[in-house]
């Protein structure tokens, strides 16, 4: 059954992982660093703008969202990390969470990382994708912001990360993304149909 990405709704935003759906069904979490473009992301892969926020202020989603696609399939906006500014007992919080969040849930059967092209894989998003490719769930990275580069850059930031992930573990996937340009728009919403299908 292909997916129909503008159905999308919100249905709830978690701050601990009982407050989550019953995880009896299927789920592609999106994560990142803040500000990486997630949210906007979201609302261009379901064509719904203003569905998830986003803004230039950094560490504004600070829940587990969940938005329905269809019934039990689920594309949910994690909280973003790396934003320094985020008083500590919250970020402990949050790390405590998305960690159980990543081992236990279930119904995720995959990852999408954003990244944005001109800051890929900091430390953050290495720790992640070598921890969360090893307990075996599948990612695929969309190097966001790529009409920021010229065709040419963006193109060998590409090859450059595409070999660091094969390094990193199997399963990974990449690729451009812009929600100015639509770049990749296509192959995103086919990565996550074939994931939820
Ligand atoms: N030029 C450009 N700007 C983007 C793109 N994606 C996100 N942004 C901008 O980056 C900022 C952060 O985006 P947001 O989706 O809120 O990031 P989040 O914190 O990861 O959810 C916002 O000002 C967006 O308008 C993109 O593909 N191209
Ligand atoms: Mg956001």
């Amino acid at each position: 059954m292909p997916i129909n990405f503008s159905q999308a709704r919100f249905i709830k935003g978690a701050h601990n992982l009982n407050q989550c759906p019953p995880d009896t069904g299927l789920e592609v979490a999106i994560a990142g660093r803040s500000n990486a473009g997630k949210s906007s992301a979201l609302n261009v892969i379901t064509g719904i703008s203003g569905l998830a926020r986003t803004g230039k202020q950094p560490g504004r989603t600070r829940q587990i969202n969940y938005f329905e696609l269809a019934e039990r399939r689920y594309l949910v906006d994690l909280p973003g990390y790396g934003y320094a500014e985020a008083p500590l007992k919250l970020r402990q919080h949050w790390d405590r969470t998305l960690g159980a969040y990543f081992e236990t849930r279930k119904s995720l059967v995959g990852l999408l990382v954003i990244m944005d092209i001109r800051h890929p894989l900091k430390d953050l998003d290495q720790q992640l994708i070598s921890w969360v490719s090893d307990i075996g769930i599948p990612i695929h990275c969309l190097l966001a912001k790529s009409d920021k580069l010229k065709h040419g850059p963006a193109s060998a930031i590409l090859r450059r990360v595409c070999s660091r992930l094969a390094k990193t573990g199997t399963d990974i996937g990449i690729q451009l993304f812009s929600v100015a340009d639509k770049r990749g728009l296509n192959d995103a919403r086919e990565k996550i149909g074939q994931w939820l299908g």
